[in-house]
């Protein structure tokens, strides 16, 4: 069975967790809790250099960085296709997904979190201007690109889910988690809604996660 390295709260293991899930693929969840430091043991090192998580272990091999890896699903298991069918389509359903995956999220991961307040010693609320300015600055755009193409659908592009929803979702979600007035992104919100209506996003997300916080 594949092995996949996670975090409740991580956004790119969310991605892989929702790919798996659409392909069928059976897969046992390792979780690293990044805030205490697992990613740096350094067994996981090993595995991960990078020391980040999502780390996909299939059989020998390993892989890592969401986008690679919902690639590799995807070549793997071609059905449900989550990529369409024409170079056009394709390119614009990865274009968005970067939006979220290359140009977003990166910003606002736990090592950039704490290089502002421990290294730049900014205090939490700057730490917040920071997050939330990001997150929305990446729902803006992808909420533009749905407005504009023909193409948007149901779903970020036609009508059955691609990389772009499975890229889309665990943003938005963290955006509403974080408080940010979503209010401004209404088709992303509705292409949320439907998308929490398919057990592979609502059995992926953050809170049902078995490392999920427990309240006290
Ligand atoms: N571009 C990578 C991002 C990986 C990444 O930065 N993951 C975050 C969690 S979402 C992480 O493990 N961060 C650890 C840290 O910042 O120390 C991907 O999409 O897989």
């Amino acid at each position: 069975m594949m092995i996949l390295y996670s975090y409740w709260r991580s956004l790119a293991a969310y991605r892989v967790r929702i790919a798996l899930h659409i392909k069928g693929i059976p897969y046992e969840v390792k979780s690293m809790d990044l805030i205490q430091g697992d990613q740096f043991n350094i067994d996981y090192r090993k595995i991960n250099p990078q020391m980040v998580v999502p780390t996909l272990v299939d059989g020998e091999n390993i892989l890592t960085q969401s986008m690679a890896i919902l690639e590799y699903i995807e070549e793997l298991h071609p059905n449900p296709c989550l990529l369409p069918n024409d170079p056009i389509g394709r390119s614009r359903v990865r274009a968005i997904s970067l939006i979220s995956v290359a140009d977003t999220h990166p910003l606002v991961i736990p090592r950039i979190r704490k290089y502002i307040t421990q290294n730049l010693a900014h205090d939490e609320a700057t730490l917040e201007t920071w997050i939330s300015n990001w997150l929305s600055k990446g729902l803006e755009a992808i909420e533009e690109n749905l407005d504009r193409s023909k193409e948007t659908g149901t779903y970020c592009h036609g009508d059955s889910v691609t990389f772009a929803d499975i890229c889309v979702v665990p943003q938005f979600g963290a955006a509403r988690l974080f408080g940010i007035n979503t209010e401004p992104y209404p088709r992303i919100a509705n292409i949320f809604d439907t998308c929490m209506k398919i057990p592979a996003f609502f059995d992926s997300r953050p809170q049902v996660q078995p490392d999920f916080p427990k309240e006290t």
